[in-house]
């Protein structure tokens, strides 16, 4: 049981997804001893929790891997948008070829941290009593690892079968034939309403905001693409998403361009030409995300072209109303396929939470302010997660003071420095977490800069004898502001979304991201770094005790 006597561990990972399995192997890479503690029982992260049906990852396959070629040389994917299954098979293959899972203790929750300030270590426990006591923590938790579950009364009489998408049960539920009720119509929300549809006796979808959903794009990948991208074109892809603002490899085209200066001919056409293969680079425009003009060209092309779809006008006003009701993208657009067709099943119905809202669950159903009772046999929540911070203030993280992190957090605001870590909490970094380039965009391509950097800072020290480094309280308050100031110069506060907190009752609403984009996010912790750790102390005369 390495974990009770494990003094001479190097990193504690907390998190087994894409951040906690790549930040696993380049440590090793650099020689240092790491372990993962995971409280799914297998590699995936967020795709080991979202099991629910129709789970996809949105971003394309050719971006949504890890960049290692002992991994992607003979991996094979079959979709441009990979489902769930086949994100788990891939988290099988990374292990078989990295072996990662011999440092990984899975089914093991973190429950707190405390840092000791004498040895200079975290003292890490687990729900089941165990304890680490690592140099560094480590937090690959995710941005969404956190549910966020509404607090209808009777939730819990509901006698049919009912959970959060990202708790859904691993072995599945039987749904075809079944009464199915789906609260929510987020991204995750959009895929269950897509698989159910045609399953369902009966599907009715509780729907409080309309998702502005565009078209996903699926198609399966030919062997001759396959071979072309390993002979010579990976690398260039894995260093070109690294440049772009959303860290994918292909948007630049779209993103020096201001729709608002087309005329409407040329804007007409850029648009169709994007729907056919690539909706979602319509919030790429240099000017949509920015300029409330350029945003509403954005949003009533997509109203006018999803109207088409919905054979029902009274459909219209409900899912692409005539005045949209946030500015368009800045709550996170989902990728859908066929969505819009399931309003026209006669088996679907859309109860829109504004004209009637829930009063209760009751044990049969939904019942809504118009006293209609909606019988059900399984009821999705699928009302997303305390985002970002959730993840990381669920544990009980205490640094240098006694004030725990998500105490900080709510009481002060978002405190980090460069979105890796906090001030008071040395020692400690996160990946893919609160204020950095976590979204709007791909997920491995910041979290491979984010754990290299971390790499690189922990060679730094061990190099010249530092044992702490700790982000100063002024470094953390500039890049507060920096944030704030680069959101300010977008339109995120007109939209009650996960990326500034608006959708968890409570929770303080500010930005929650670097949405400066990737690249130039990359290039600020890059500054940080050759500057010798700019806006960090380190400290500490020993050396690294093992190596
Ligand atoms: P999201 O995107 O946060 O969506 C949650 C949905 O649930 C959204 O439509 C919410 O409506 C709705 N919601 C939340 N609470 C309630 C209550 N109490 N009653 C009714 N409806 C509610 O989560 P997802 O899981 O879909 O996606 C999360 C991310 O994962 C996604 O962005 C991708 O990056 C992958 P609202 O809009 O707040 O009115």
């Amino acid at each position: 049981e390495y974990a009770t006597k494990n003094k001479d561990l190097d990193v504690l990972i907390v998190g087994a997804g894409f951040s906690g399995a790549y930040q696993l192997q380049q440590l090793r890479k650099a020689g240092f001893s790491a372990k993962i503690f995971e409280a799914g029982s297998r590699l995936g992260g967020t795709w080991y929790w979202n099991c629910y049906p129709g789970a996809r990852v949105d971003s394309e396959y050719l971006v949504y891997q890890l960049s290692i070629e002992e991994v992607w040389k003979d991996w094979t994917w079959s979709e441009r948008f990979p489902g769930r299954d086949e994100l788990m098979a891939y988290f099988e293959h990374v292990d078989r070829k990295l072996d990662l899972s011999r440092d990984v203790c899975f089914d093991t929750r973190v429950t707190g941290a405390t840092f000791d300030i004498s040895t200079e270590r975290w003292i890490v426990s687990t729900q089941d009593g165990r304890t680490a006591h690592p140099r560094f923590l480590i937090l690959c938790t995710g941005f969404a690892s956190k549910p966020l579950f509404p607090d209808y009364p009777g939730l819990s009489s509901f006698q049919g079968v009912i959970h959060h998408t990202a708790r859904w049960p691993q072995q599945g539920v039987e749904l075809a034939g079944k009464r199915i009720g789906v609260i929510g119509t987020g991204a995750s929300g959009v895929q269950v309403v897509q698989e159910t549809a045609p399953i369902a006796a009966h599907l009715t979808v509780f729907q409080r905001t309309p998702n502005f959903a565009v078209p996903l794009e699926q198609r399966k990948i030919t062997d001759i693409e396959q071979m072309k991208l390993k002979e010579e074109l990976y690398p260039i892809i894995f260093r070109r998403r690294l440049q772009t603002p959303g860290g994918f490899h292909d948007f630049d085209q779209v993103a020096r361009r201001s729709l608002l200066q087309m005329t409407p001919e040329e804007r007409r056409l850029t648009l169709e030409d994007l729907w056919g293969h690539r909706a979602i680079a319509v919030i790429g425009f240099a000017d949509v995300l920015s300029d409330e003009r350029a945003n509403k060209l954005a949003y009533d092309f997509w109203r006018d072209t999803v109207r088409k779809r919905l054979v029902d006008p009274k459909l219209h006003e409900k899912l692409a109303p005539e005045m949209a009701p946030h500015p368009f993208g800045m709550k996170r657009l989902a990728l859908e396929q066929q969505y819009y067709e399931a309003f026209n099943q006669l088996n679907v119905t859309l109860v829109d939470l504004n004209e009637t809202p829930i009063l209760e669950i009751t044990p049969r159903g939904v019942k809504t302010k118009d006293e209609v009772e909606h019988t059900l046999d399984v009821l999705f929540l699928a009302t997303g997660f305390d985002a970002l911070t959730g993840s990381i203030s669920q544990i009980d993280i205490r640094g240098t003071g006694d004030t725990a992190i998500g105490d900080k957090w709510h009481s002060q605001g978002l405190g980090t420095y460069l979105g890796l870590t906090s001030a008071g909490y040395p020692n400690m970094f996160f990946v893919y977490g609160p204020g950095a380039a976590t979204g709007p965009g791909n997920g491995p391509s910041c979290i491979e800069f984010q754990c290299d950097w971390i790499v690189d800072c922990l060679t730094y020290m061990r190099a010249r004898g530092y044992t702490r480094i700790e982000a100063t309280p002024d470094a953390e308050a500039s890049w507060g502001a920096r944030i704030e100031a680069v959101a300010a110069a977008g339109l995120w506060h007109r939209a009650k979304s996960w990326y500034i907190g608006a959708n968890v009752p409570g929770k303080r609403v500010a930005p929650l991201l670097f949405t400066g984009g990737l690249a130039q996010y990359i290039k600020v912790c890059r500054e940080s770094a050759e500057g010798g750790y700019v806006g960090f102390v380190l400290s500490g005369g020993g050396i690294f005790e093992r190596l």
